[in-house]
């Protein structure tokens, strides 16, 4: 490399980056926690975030990429609301040379559209909750509705993928209802008072799988309301990990939790950093942990750990 060109991606390197992030929304504590470290990750590495909230809204996130490319921005960060209907936008930013990287939730376009991926096995997540149920159960009729999470989205998708293949096999297993709850609270509480409603008030389910805690959280003030013992009458297993489900599971309204760490920027921004620096290519997906929390694990503490990061 010329001494010229050297010289300039140092001073490039040393430059400010600019990174344009299309956030989903607000729609979870676990979302809240996301974007809260990824405005953390980049004041300490001295990036200059444009945030952009697209209140759940697909359109909203295409306007927000095409302005992020008007900008001249260096990369961007997406999570994408849903996983179709992202080709032309991904292709426009290729175009510019911006480089994308997703976070939390995939897309269906080509991967040489997207730098690289941040985020978990979303099927195996699933899986993880299943296989708990399947062992709580421990051979005995249970009855499970299901919460699903935003439709058309890769977590609601893989999540549901997942749980299923868990189950399989185990007959006395059985999802008799299965509803997407958006991913809130109160989305999550109203479709759980239909469940019961259309079940002899509840009598006949056995537990509650939620694609995400915020609706374990809502559906558990359902059962509540309908005068039954969530986490006794109705087994509550959901994923995030968010510090208020430990709150209900040391309350003894829920029993287990799969881990999603809201810290995707972390790896993103070491991912950009590097590719920014010597052209180091980074694998298309870099995968984050999912851990099992149950009530055997002091919920209380992990409450106390976690109620500070953002949620
Ligand atoms: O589980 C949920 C959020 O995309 C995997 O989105 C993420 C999900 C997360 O609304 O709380």
């Amino acid at each position: 490399m010329t001494m010229l060109a050297t010289v300039a991606l140092a001073s490039t390197s040393a430059m400010a980056l600019t990174v344009g992030f299309s956030q989903i929304g607000s729609e979870s504590g676990w979302r809240a926690a996301e974007t809260t470290l990824t405005r953390q990750q980049a004041e300490q590495r001295g990036i200059d975030l444009k945030f952009a909230d697209a209140q759940q809204k697909q359109e909203n996130q295409i306007k927000a990429l095409r302005s992020f490319i008007a900008q001249g921005v260096d990369a961007i960060l997406l999570a994408p609301v849903v996983a179709t209907g992202w080709d032309a936008v991904l292709k426009e930013a290729k175009e510019a040379e911006i480089p994308v990287i997703l976070l939390d939730r995939m897309v269906d376009s080509d991967k040489d559209l997207y730098l690289t991926a941040v985020g978990s096995d979303l099927v195996h997540e699933g899986s993880v909750a299943g296989d708990w149920l399947v062992k709580e159960v421990n051979g005995k009729p249970c009855n499970v509705v299901e919460l699903q999470g935003t439709t058309g989205s890769s977590p609601a998708i893989d999540r549901k993928k997942g749980f299923e293949q868990a189950l399989a096999g185990h007959d006395n297993l059985k999802i008799i209802r299965s509803q997407t709850g958006d991913f809130t609270r109160t989305k999550g509480k109203e479709v759980m008072e239909s469940f019961l409603k259309a079940e002899d008030g509840g009598k006949n389910i056995c537990a509650l799988y939620a694609h995400n805690d915020d609706m374990a959280v809502g559906a558990i003030q359902a059962i509540k309301e309908a005068g039954l013992k969530p986490g006794t009458d109705i087994l509550v297993v959901s994923i995030d990990a968010v510090p208020d489900i430990f709150l209900a599971m040391a309350a003894g309204e829920a029993n287990a939790t799969v881990e999603l760490t809201p810290n995707m920027a972390g790896p993103a921004f070491d991912a950009l950093e590097a590719f920014r620096k010597d052209g180091t290519m980074p694998p298309k997906f870099i995968q984050t942990e999912s851990k099992l929390y149950t009530k055997a694990d002091d919920p209380q503490k992990v409450y106390e750990e976690k109620k500070d990061l953002g949620y």
